[in-house]
């Protein structure tokens, strides 16, 4: 993901904007690359004894192949992780949040255009699951939210670390659970 595909997906992008590759062309080649990644994601297997993450995408936000591969990721490191997919409405995290009580929840913002949308799931989050940690990625993560980290595979040993520590009770008022920032 970080070494090539991410660079050749943006140059697809491009295309489309472009009007050189067409819809079904680049629907077609994103398609391909979920299918192979949810694969992935099945084949990591799952640690039932792994600190538990939750992770999915705000209200609205429909690019979810860095999300899913950051939570390829995790897997791969040994957490036990859900992936609820797309376009998750806030209700829904709050619900999945009390019911499942993850050690962690991550909020997929793929766009700055998703960043409102986001914003809105954390501080759902904070009120109503003050034992969960809650971070976000992409550019529309919540500030003081972000997860660190240049490349996906440099946020998720970042996660792997910091759920590695026990964890600060958190306030809702921004600190304690922790974050790049916070
Ligand atoms: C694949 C794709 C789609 C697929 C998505 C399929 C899927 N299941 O995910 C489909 C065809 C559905 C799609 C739809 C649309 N798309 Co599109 N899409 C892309 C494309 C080609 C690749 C995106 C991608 O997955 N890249 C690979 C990942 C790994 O990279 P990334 O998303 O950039 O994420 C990186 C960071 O942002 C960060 N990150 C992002 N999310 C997260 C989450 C976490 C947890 C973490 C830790 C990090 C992280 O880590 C990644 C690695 O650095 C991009 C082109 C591009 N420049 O990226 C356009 C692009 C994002 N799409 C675009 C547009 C306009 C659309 C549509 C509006 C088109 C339309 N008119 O219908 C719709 C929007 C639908 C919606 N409601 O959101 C524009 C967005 C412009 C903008 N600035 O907002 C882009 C940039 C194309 C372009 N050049 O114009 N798209």
């Amino acid at each position: 993901m970080d070494e090539w595909l991410t660079g050749a997906l943006d140059s697809i992008g491009q295309g489309w904007a472009a009007g050189r590759l067409d819809v079904a062309q680049e629907h077609f080649i994103s398609a391909g690359v979920m299918r192979r990644l949810a694969a992935a994601f099945d084949a990591a297997g799952n640690s039932r004894a792994g600190r538990h993450v939750v992770i999915g995408l705000a209200p609205g936000a429909t690019h979810e192949i860095a999300t899913l591969a950051f939570a390829t990721m995790l897997r791969r490191r040994g957490l036990r992780v859900t992936y609820l997919g797309p376009d998750l409405p806030v209700t829904s995290w709050v619900r999945a949040a009390g019911e499942a009580r993850p050690e962690a929840m991550v909020v997929g913002a793929p766009r700055v255009a998703d960043a409102d949308a986001a914003q809105e799931v954390v501080h759902a989050l904070l009120e109503a699951a003050p034992h969960t940690r809650v971070y976000a990625g992409g550019p529309g993560a919540t500030p003081g939210r972000e997860l660190t980290g240049t490349t996906l595979a440099a946020s998720a040993d970042w996660l792997e670390d910091a759920l590695s520590v026990p964890a600060v009770r958190d306030t809702g008022s921004g600190r304690g659970s922790r974050a790049v920032g916070a």
